[in-house]
């Protein structure tokens, strides 16, 4: 199963042709989006560290991220790209770390070169320090050599253009990751246009496919960003959680004014169709074969 999990992503980024994730910080967040036709599924450190109410700032251990992607991993048939932060520590973190995150199902990790503990990128004011170059490295090695698939792909995130040390330092980075083995470069920006991401995406040499999580920049869209011929995957990095945030007040909300659930009831998705989302149809199954 993983191996057709990895191929499938692996078959998008060889031919340049655009793989959409979307973030999920539970099994039923990725089941909504493999049922809305996204390609894979973005196992986002924030959505899971804010279904937790901690910052995203390498506060959740490794242990909750990793059983979380266990858990996805089995309820969807589509990729799995794990958001890894900064691997949990040095290089030496990174080796135990990825034969567990393969191990669970996970089809693709994405590292980020900020130091540990890290703090979030699209927060005002975050505290970003960088790792040396030589570093960071270090650890994709590390990830490339510890998988025991070569159809596992290891993306390295550039944070230099987040950091605020200009185009030129995120592109030595970027090219650097990719000498070090890296499978794809995510090159992440906070700006509130694509033009600073359209002009890395335009001075790039194109050895490896990028991938964008244009969440600052939402003009951007998947026919622009397929258009520039260099991007691999789009991640839409916390969609699901925003959705289900606005989701929940907003009925909580109309439930205390009205003093009862009668207004919000016709409003909300049935009982029956959660129970459908929980699986029922494959116990069903189950039941008629086995119980007797
Ligand atoms: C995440 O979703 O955890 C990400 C993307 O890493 S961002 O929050 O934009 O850094
Ligand atoms: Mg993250």
């Amino acid at each position: 199963m993983n191996q057709t999990k990895n191929t499938l992503l692996r078959d998008y980024l060889s031919q340049r042709r655009l793989f959409t994730a979307m973030a999920a910080h539970n099994p039923l967040a990725a089941k909504l989006a493999e049922e809305a036709g996204f390609n894979g599924i973005w196992g986002s450190g924030f959505e899971l560290s804010a279904s937790y109410a901690v910052p995203d700032a390498s506060i959740l251990p490794m242990g909750i991220h990793l059983a979380m992607m266990r858990s996805i991993a089995t309820t969807v048939q589509i990729p799995l790209i794990a958001d890894i932060d900064t691997g949990f520590g040095n290089a030496v973190n990174v080796s135990y770390a990825i034969p567990q995150y393969e191990a669970a199902g996970v089809s693709a990790v994405v590292m980020e070169d900020k130091t540990f503990p890290k703090d979030t990128s699209l927060r005002v004011a975050g505290r970003q320090e960088l790792l040396r170059t030589e570093e960071f490295q270090g650890k994709l090695e590390a990830a490339v050599s510890a998988r025991r698939e070569n159809s596992f792909v290891v993306i390295a995130r550039v944070e230099a253009l987040i950091a605020g040390l200009g185009m030129a330092e995120a592109l030595r980075r970027a090219e650097a990751y990719a000498e070090a083995g890296a499978d794809a470069i995510l090159i992440h920006s906070k700006q509130k246009t694509p033009d600073e991401i359209m002009s890395f995406i335009q001075a790039w040499s194109g050895r490896k496919p990028l991938v964008l999580v244009p969440t600052a920049y939402p003009q951007l869209t998947e026919a622009a960003i397929a258009e520039t011929g260099k991007v691999g995957i789009v991640i839409y990095g916390n969609h699901a959680i925003r959705a289900a945030v606005g989701a929940m007040r907003q009925v909580f909300t109309r439930i205390r004014q009205d003093g009862g659930i009668h207004n919000v009831d016709a409003q909300l998705p049935s009982v029956q169709e959660i129970i459908t989302l929980q699986g029922d149809a494959q116990m069903r199954e189950i039941e008629k074969k086995y119980l007797r």
